[in-house]
């Protein structure tokens, strides 16, 4: 990794399942509000600064996930203009480095695939490592085991992911479950160096238009091309003629 470089990561999953924990745990002070925060809509986010001890410095893109397996047809303007903000975010500031997907330790979910596809599969491509970060797991006496027990269930739902860190992200913990806590830091922070990718990934040409109609396969009903190219002109700032060949690339999918 080159000295002086800052990684971006983007953290997703639902919520309440640790992901404002996770990013505390990983920065050794409490940066992160812990819940309850006002509610998000889909990939709407909030930006921190973390630097390791070792001088790495990260950039987290702390973000709102769906909370049930479906989009609804209101929740898919803003979803988009959300996803258009953050890619051109990263954009400037050098691309995506790692997924970190922070899930509960309990069973694996329909909402839980959805939410990788579309982070993963959706949003970056599958061109960015994926991290799978277990939280809850303070009871387990080796917390490693839940993936153990899971990974078939995982496989099932076709969740892949470059490397995975089970922990506790829990900090008011006491005796034997406050090592946990310092445990679960030095998993997460040795799987994040492990598996951010050297170059930031910024998402190609046709990204948008791209998105756009894999996101349409998450709706429920049939969102209207008119209100689509609507977004993109008045909200995204797209030039008429563009936004109408974006609307017009993803087709059939959508109400004319
Ligand atoms: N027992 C236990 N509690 C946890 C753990 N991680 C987080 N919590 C608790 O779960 C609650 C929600 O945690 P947050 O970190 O705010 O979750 P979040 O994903 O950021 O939630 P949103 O920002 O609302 O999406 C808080 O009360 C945390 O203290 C964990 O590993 N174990
Ligand atoms: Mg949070």
């Amino acid at each position: 990794m080159a000295p002086g470089s800052t990684q971006n990561i983007v953290i997703f999953g639902e919520t309440g399942v640790g992901k404002s924990s996770v990013i505390n745990l990983m920065a050794g002070q409490q940066i992160a509000h812990i819940s309850p925060d006002a509610p998000r809509c889909t990939l709407h986010w909030t930006e921190y600064q973390i630097t390791f001890e070792n001088g790495t410095r990260y950039r987290v893109f702390d973000t709102a996930s769906l909370e049930e397996p479906r989009l609804g047809t209101g929740a898919y303007p803003p979803t988009l203009l959300n996803a258009y903000n953050l890619i051109n975010n990263l954009k400037e500031h050098g691309g995506v480095n790692l997924l970190l997907f922070c899930i509960r330790g309990g069973r694996v979910t329909a909402t839980m695939q959805s939410n990788y596809r579309l982070f993963f599969e959706f949003f970056c491509e599958e061109r960015v490592p994926l991290v799978l970060v277990v939280t809850n797991l303070e009871r387990e006496p080796r917390m490693e085991d839940w993936y153990r027990r899971n990974a078939g269930q995982l496989e099932k739902y076709n969740i892949r992911s470059a490397g995975h860190a089970c922990l506790t992200a829990a900090n008011l913990l006491d005796g034997r479950l406050r090592d946990k806590y310092e445990e679960s830091r030095g998993i997460l922070r040795g799987v994040v160096e492990a598996h951010c990718n050297a170059g930031g990934w910024t998402g190609g040409q046709g990204w948008l238009a791209s998105f756009i109609s894999k996101l349409v396969k998450f709706v429920v009903g049939h969102p209207k091309k008119t209100d689509i190219i609507g977004i993109l002109t008045k909200r995204c700032g797209m030039a008429k003629e563009v936004a109408q060949q974006v609307a017009q690339r993803i087709g059939e999918e959508l109400v004319t």
